[in-house]
């Protein structure tokens, strides 16, 4: 019986124990750029199974955050050097999470001021972070989005291959496709988003094929066993729906089992919210969708999301249900995380407050466990 401090592989990428940091979004990365701060932050963590960063986007289009750090300027790449070194020297594991936000942006942080670009012309009806010209930040209606061109397709799908080989050249582990929570990925799969009547919407296969395509385009650039991919199937962040998400997920599943990936993050229920939240009929059947993965010879890590604590990870390791467990606010607020369940002592309360921008408030500042003499 494996347990939540046992070593397990995902793919390429050897994890020491199965708690794994998942990706957040902190807005302390000015001008796209990791700097010293994020690299303390990363490092304070790196006890962690993996740590998979926040949403890294690979274009400036692809943005929809002010101050998120991206893997498109040379100069993010010498940053992210840094964090990776830092995480490396502790004996961790780090991939990046790229991203591209579609629609959940707003015209002032895309190319020349344009619409966000998106499946269809329909509008997120979500907030987005942006920094006003004083340097306060503030949370602003996303701006309507423009439908992609079918020709503009192929390029976004470079721009994830691109997006990969940096994360490499960065020192990464490996990458985590951000398939989850409204953005782009999540845009094309969800028919609230996408009413496309070309290849790309329409039937579940013809939703499925940008993912897939990103998934292919980006394991044939670092090897399948360096690659996850995040998808969250009922999440109804920022402002996406879909009437029957069971079978699509199954297809989505299946067809990634067949293409060796490193691990399926999934995120149970509402993202950060509700763990029961379901759209559909009935309830999501998140083992179906797994099975659908294991019987089309998926072997990557089964890594899942959303509320849970520690005995209800050790349950969920114990019993087969997962192979690792992602934990995010419980990790912006105990870098020890791994120790303090180890040691079930006591854990620190997340302040909401310097969740997203600001300085080391917040974000480095959480304490570790005293050292035990
Ligand atoms: C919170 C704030 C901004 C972005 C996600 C990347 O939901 C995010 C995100 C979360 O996946």
């Amino acid at each position: 019986m494996a347990k939540l401090f046992d070593p397990t592989s995902f793919g390429d990428i050897q994890l020491a124990n199965r708690i794994v940091m998942a990706p957040l979004t902190r807005n302390r990365s000015p001008r796209a750029v990791p700097n010293d701060l994020n690299v303390t932050y990363y490092e304070q963590r790196a006890a962690a199974g993996l740590i998979i960063t926040e949403g890294t986007p690979v274009t400036q289009q692809g943005q929809g955050y002010a101050d998120v750090p991206g893997l498109y300027l040379p100069q993010a790449i010498d940053g992210w050097k840094k964090v990776t070194d830092a995480v490396h020297r502790k004996g961790g594991k780090i991939v990046t999470q790229i991203w591209h936000v579609g629609r959940v942006s707003h015209t002032s942080l895309q190319p020349n001021g344009g619409a966000p670009v998106a499946p269809s012309a329909i509008p997120a009806g979500s907030k987005t972070y942006v920094i006003n010209p004083d340097g306060s930040g503030a949370f602003v209606d996303t701006s309507d989005p423009r439908a992609l061109e079918l020709s503009e397709i192929p390029g976004i799908v470079e721009d994830f291959r691109k997006g990969a080989r940096a994360a490499i050249d960065a020192g990464f582990d490996g990458v985590e496709i951000h398939g989850a929570n409204g953005y782009l990925i999540d845009q094309f799969l969800k028919s609230g988003a996408n009413q496309r009547t070309d290849e790309y919407g329409g039937s579940i296969e013809n939703r499925a094929r940008f993912v897939l395509e990103v998934v292919d385009a980006v394991t044939k650039e670092i090897g399948a066993g360096r690659v996850g991919i995040r998808l969250s199937p009922v999440t109804p962040g920022n402002g996406i729906t879909e009437t029957n998400p069971q079978p699509l997920f199954n297809y989505v599943a299946e067809q990634l089992g067949s293409r060796g990936l490193a691990f399926i993050h999934v995120i149970e229920g509402a993202t950060g919210g509700d763990r029961n939240f379901s759209q559909g009929d009935k309830p999501f059947d998140y083992q179906e969708m797994k099975a659908a993965y294991r019987k089309a010879g998926g072997t990557g890590g089964w890594l899942v999301n959303n509320g849970y604590d520690r005995e209800s990870a050790k349950a969920a390791v114990e019993s087969g249900y997962a192979d690792a467990v992602a934990f995010g606010k419980l990790f912006i607020a105990n870098p020890d995380l791994v120790q303090r369940f180890k040691d079930n002592a006591p854990l620190n309360e997340a302040d909401k407050s310097t969740f997203y921008g600001g300085g080391a408030k917040g974000y480095t500042d959480y304490p570790a466990l005293e050292a035990v003499a």
